[in-house]
């Protein structure tokens, strides 16, 4: 399937479907998400045996088959009944295997768990059945069409240009779409936005002008049972349309949005939706006419509503013009703040998007407290799988471990409910993809992408059997490379933690570009203050009774958790408490002793990892190798670069030295 020669293929090359050649497949029903499977297993060298079973039928048969229909070609019952949309049964009996399936895309989903099975040496003697835990699976794209002046065409991208946009227009080749929609339907994803939530005047168009891309992309897309979301820009009635105002309650602004949607949706039936940034970091929105974000995003639904389309409206919300001299305003209190009041006010196809962390996708947040307030309104959680925050795809870390903990979270305590079933909405995330030949800048990151889709099927999936899976479908069967990039990337990102900012505290980041350490570099800005250090202590008080009462905003378990210094997880401590540095972590270790030594020792693990690489050289293409062995040196050099600044930093304001007497400038 690989067309482009500078182009790498990620999971799933074409000698992971080797073992199907030859093999006899009945495929049966109309679903035209079934045409896609038989032309994958027509590529895979699969012999078509039509739609009948009967004692003709070879015994090593693949039968695809309506969960109906089990019944009828399987000799022992299987767990059919009640079968949610989207899901699937497998089964195996002798060399026989069946996939009863729920709909089109349960269907396609079956064929790649077979395929996954195969790769990871999985028998299903025992019947196994899959439904996804949440049923909007999506990647936001924040892709521009036209280059960005600052932020280039694919904002917070590392990986090149954009897949869908080249000089200012769609491309002309859209192969990698096609080969792109696939590897995401392999992992379950079931949709993509393919526009920046900063929506551009040129990106804007896409809903009023240039619906034609809309429509070649999603035409892409759809065999692939992923349907296409828009981001919008909430001022386009008064910037694209002829009207004075983009006020929601104005009956011309809703009759605008209404006809621009019925518009869309005559050439695009499976538009998804929207996805809006309104009132966040410059982007319009109801506040400028006085109204609220339920006034805004329930105009939009709408709209949206007789189409069966959604609006995702994003709750990252906060004053970026704050002034650092003003202690009282706390930018992670802000989206509770706003949105807290508006529970229950949002229409059904409304959800609401939400950061997994209070501020903005750092290495180690709490939980957002919207996810557990909100009670009355439908929540989608967005992660975010490029690496802004966490090395930008020149540090390899593995984020699956963040995202199985924020998923498992309880906020209601032990005996609640973990976040993977508070959340109502489904999962979003940001994609990491550009034209990069590697797709992702980093080889390695693309275990990140594959993960993604992994998790938001199931949260209880383990990170690092994930991590093998994606080797399996990637390398194929070679315990070196599975056993060198599980010692590189399981404990990736506790690694990375461990030397940049610490203890919770976030953003020691070069403003900007957000890369490389600059422990100041937002203190005195208008975008949020994160450390306080002076020369007696560190953090952030966030607690009801001292501090910003952020603490307050979580159900009580967690509220009492987070409010005492007794019972603060370390790695937030800082996150939560302003403290001295002579402060007893839970661990034993002062906190100024604790940044040393893990700062050191995260450094020092950062520096063995290329040569964990070098021993991998024989053993995965050349190419793939090379950009691999560049990345981990710059990830040896940028870890050390972390560890003297931050070290350097804190002894210079605390005066308190290091007591293994190490290197401090
Ligand atoms: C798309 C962060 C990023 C911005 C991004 C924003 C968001 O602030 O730095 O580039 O804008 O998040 O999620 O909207």
């Amino acid at each position: 399937m690989t067309a482009d020669p500078r182009e790498h293929p990620m999971w799933l090359p074409p000698h992971a479907l080797q073992f199907l050649r030859g093999r006899p497949v009945v495929i049966r029903g109309a679903d035209p998400l079934l045409e896609t499977i038989r032309s994958e297993a027509a590529d895979a060298g699969a012999v078509d045996r039509g739609e009948r079973v009967d004692a003709g039928t070879p015994a090593s048969t693949l039968l695809i088959v309506p969960a109906a229909d089990a019944e009828e070609v399987w000799p022992r019952p299987l767990p059919v009944a009640g079968l949610r949309a989207e899901g699937f049964v497998i089964a195996q009996d002798g060399d026989r295997t069946i996939i009863a399936y729920a709909d089109g895309r349960g269907a396609l989903y079956g064929w790649f768990q077979m395929i996954r099975d195969h790769a990871g040496g999985e028998r299903r003697s025992t019947p196994a059945r899959f439904e996804p835990q949440q049923a909007l699976r999506v990647l936001d794209h924040w892709d521009n069409i036209s280059a960005h002046p600052v932020m280039g065409q694919v904002e917070r991208g590392y990986a090149g240009g954009s897949i869908f946009y080249a000089d200012g227009s769609v491309r002309r080749d859209l192969g990698r779409v096609a080969r792109y929609a696939r590897l995401l339907a392999s992992i379950g994803v079931n949709a993509v936005t393919i526009n920046n939530v900063n929506v551009g005047r040129r990106e804007a168009q896409l809903l009023t002008d240039d619906l034609g891309t809309v429509e070649l992309l999603a035409g892409i897309f759809r065999p692939w049972g992923i349907r296409v979301h828009l981001s919008v820009n909430f001022a386009s009635p008064l910037d694209l349309g002829d009207l004075d105002t983009s006020d929601p309650l104005d009956e011309r602004v809703a009759q605008w949005w209404s006809a621009a949607t019925a518009q869309a949706f005559a050439r695009i039936p499976d538009l998804g939706g929207y996805l809006v940034k309104a009132d966040s970091e410059g982007q319009p929105g109801p506040h400028a006419y006085g109204r609220d974000h339920a006034d805004g995003a329930n105009m939009l639904a709408r709209a949206l509503e007789p189409h069966g389309g959604v609006v995702r409206w994003r709750a990252f919300v906060y004053n970026h013009r704050q002034d650092w001299r003003d202690r009282s305003t706390d930018r992670a209190r802000a989206a509770y703040d706003t949105f807290m009041p508006l529970d229950g006010r949002f229409d059904d196809n409304v959800l609401l998007q939400v950061k997994y962390g209070p501020i903005d996708f750092q290495t180690r947040e709490p939980l957002s407290p919207v996810i557990a307030a909100m009670k009355h309104t439908r929540i989608a959680l967005e992660l975010q799988v490029t690496q802004e925050y966490t090395g930008q795809q020149r540090h390899a870390v593995y984020l699956a471990p963040q995202w199985s903990e924020i998923l498992g979270g309880r906020p209601f305590g032990d005996g609640g409910p973990p976040v993977s079933e508070l959340v109502r909405g489904g999962i979003a995330a940001v994609s990491n993809v550009g034209d990069d030949a590697y797709w992702t800048g980093h080889p390695l990151a693309q275990s990140n992408l594959y993960a993604y889709g992994r998790l938001a099927w199931d949260a209880t999936l383990d990170a690092r059997a994930v991590l093998s899976e994606w080797m399996a479908l990637t390398f194929g069967d070679d315990e070196a490379v599975n056993d060198g990039i599980h010692s590189i990337l399981d404990d990736s990102w506790a690694t990375y933690e461990s030397y940049t900012a610490p203890l919770g505290v976030g953003f020691m980041v070069t403003p900007g570009s957000h890369y490389g350490p600059s422990v100041d570099g937002y203190e005195y800005s208008p975008w949020g203050t994160y450390h306080f250090a002076d020369r007696n202590g560190i953090g952030v008080d966030r607690t009801v009774a001292t501090g910003t009462g952020y603490t307050g905003q979580y159900p009580q378990e967690w509220a009492a958790m987070f409010e005492s210094l007794e019972s603060v997880p370390d790695e937030l401590l800082l996150f939560f408490h302003h403290v001295p540095y002579t402060h007893r972590l839970h661990n034993g270790a002062t906190v100024i002793q604790h940044i040393y030594d893990t700062h050191f020792r995260g450094a020092e693990q950062a520096a063995e990892l290329p040569a964990r690489w070098d021993a991998l050289r024989d053993h995965i293409d050349e190419d793939v190798w090379m950009r691999g062995a560049e990345r981990f040196a710059e990830q040896a050099r940028s870890a050390g670069e972390w560890r003297d600044q931050i070290n350097t930093y804190f002894w210079r304001a605390s005066g308190i030295p290091d007591e293994h007497g190490r290197t401090l400038y």
